[in-house]
């Protein structure tokens, strides 16, 4: 029989390459030394610091399944979800900004993007000298994007952009904003712009006042007849599918960051209890206690294993988008009971953002709700084994 390691329940690490250790300890160090001794300001103060996205950049943390040829790491799926788990760990903001960049903004690029568009834009995101943002949800239209009222009109030269797009992160520090919008020259169906920073008629208000992921800046996209030129669109992709192309990638990014997170928690209450006396006697040597640990380990080292399998079925080209529902869904679901349990055990000090496991759990609101709902995955779960739909 082989040993335990609590820490590392199913030896995930013995499971992962050379080349996959390597980026994770990287992403690891960073997130830790650069990271970590800024975030508790950075929330309290609802900051966000652009020069992070320089330093993703130099580490080569944003496109990590880039192309080496464009600026990217060239690196596989396993990598880039170790790298958002470990970013994660220190704060789902940050790892919503590097996400943002990697999968919906220079995915989309790359995937559906013309060969100048990759030219032009991908190194630089690639680095960081340039931050994305990625504008699908609207006011009136965030489950059901398919509602969505921005539309493209075509003019002598290209098209003109009218519309709002809502809770976008990134969007009031981006100087690339990938936006999707009905064309009517496209027979009403959704196709994605790439415009920039300055253009006429666009801006990006900054939405304030979230309790929840507080260090990554959000805002609003307003489009008032903004004029590209036919080089702004993508080319290569029409409808819904071009989005949830992008979609598929993050969520599954999201299944590992959220567990990034839950693990940051469960370690935390872990040491809390062995540390914290009441009755004589650790917290930790109690049943009560130690039964939530038990939990925590169980769903958290559950929940990689799962993201794993389907980051190796990615790599192989051959995951199917029910299985990232499956992973994103759980996980995230998971990763909040976790946290709201850390809380808990944390007693009154768990409240204090020194102790960081409110800011996790407040953080973990929002990372359940993008990307598309927690319920929201249930009815595509729900779908994939009845065949009926019961979205409306
Ligand atoms: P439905 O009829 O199911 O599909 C329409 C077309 O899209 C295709 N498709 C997919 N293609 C690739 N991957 C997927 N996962 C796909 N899902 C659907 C589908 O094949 C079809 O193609 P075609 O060629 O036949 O037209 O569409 P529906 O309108 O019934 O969709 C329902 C539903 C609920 C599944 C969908 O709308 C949904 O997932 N809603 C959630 C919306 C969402 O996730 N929004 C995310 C916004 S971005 C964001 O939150 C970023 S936060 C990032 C951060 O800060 O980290
Ligand atoms: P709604 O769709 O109105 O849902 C409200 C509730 O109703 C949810 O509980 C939902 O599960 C439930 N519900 C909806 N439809 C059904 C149904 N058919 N049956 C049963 N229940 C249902 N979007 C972007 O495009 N780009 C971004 O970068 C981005 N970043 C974000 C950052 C933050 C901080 C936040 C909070 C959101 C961000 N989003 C972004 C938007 C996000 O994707 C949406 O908030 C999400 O998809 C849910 O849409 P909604 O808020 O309109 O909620």
């Amino acid at each position: 029989l082989g040993t335990f390691e609590w820490s590392d329940p199913f030896r995930l690490d013995s499971q992962l390459t050379e080349d996959e250790r390597m980026i994770r300890d990287s992403a690891k160090a960073y997130a830790q030394e650069k990271l970590q001794p800024r975030v508790i300001e950075a929330f309290a103060e609802e900051k966000t610091d652009p020069e992070i996205f320089r330093e993703m950049g130099e580490m080569g943390l944003l496109g990590v399944t880039t192309p080496e040829e464009y600026g990217g790491l060239g690196g596989n799926y396993v990598s880039y979800g170790l790298v958002a788990r470990e970013v994660e760990r220190v704060d789902s903001g940050y790892r919503s900004m590097m996400s943002v960049q990697s999968s919906l903004v220079m995915y989309p690029i790359y995937a559906y993007g013309s060969e100048a568009q990759r030219k032009k834009y991908l190194p630089k995101l690639a680095s960081g000298e340039w931050i994305g943002c990625f504008g699908l949800t609207e006011p009136d239209a965030g489950s059901d994007p398919a509602g969505m009222k921005t539309r493209a009109e075509k003019t002598a030269n290209g098209y003109k952009l009218t519309g709002s797009k809502m809770w976008i992160s990134n969007a009031p520090i981006a100087d690339v904003f990938v936006v999707w919008a009905k064309s009517e020259e496209h027979g009403g169906k959704i196709k994605g712009f790439v415009l920039e920073k300055g253009m006429k008629g666009l801006s990006a208000p900054k939405v304030g006042n979230k309790l929840s992921l507080r260090a990554s800046i959000t805002g609003e996209i307003v489009m008032d007849g903004v004029e590209v030129g036919e080089d702004a669109l993508l080319p290569h992709v029409s409808g819904l599918k071009g989005p949830f192309g992008c979609l598929n990638r993050a969520r599954y990014g999201i299944s590992w960051g959220a567990m990034g997170a839950a693990e940051f928690c469960w370690h935390a209450a872990r040491q809390y209890g062995l540390d914290r006396k009441q009755f004589n006697k650790p917290l930790a040597q109690t049943q009560l206690f130690q039964k939530k640990l038990a939990d925590m380990m169980t769903e958290i080292s559950l929940g990689l294993q799962g993201s794993l399998q389907v980051g190796r079925l990615m790599d192989q080209a051959n995951a199917a988008p029910e299985m990232i529902s499956i992973v994103k869904r759980n996980n995230c679901g998971k990763a909040l009971d976790v946290a709201r349990n850390a809380r808990d055990m944390h007693g009154g000090n768990g409240i204090s953002g020194e102790f960081q496991v409110i800011r996790h759990m407040m953080n973990l609101e929002t990372v359940n709700t993008y990307e598309g709902t927690h319920d929201v995955h249930a009815l595509i779960l729900g779908r994939a084994q009845t065949g009926l739909q019961a979205f409306f």
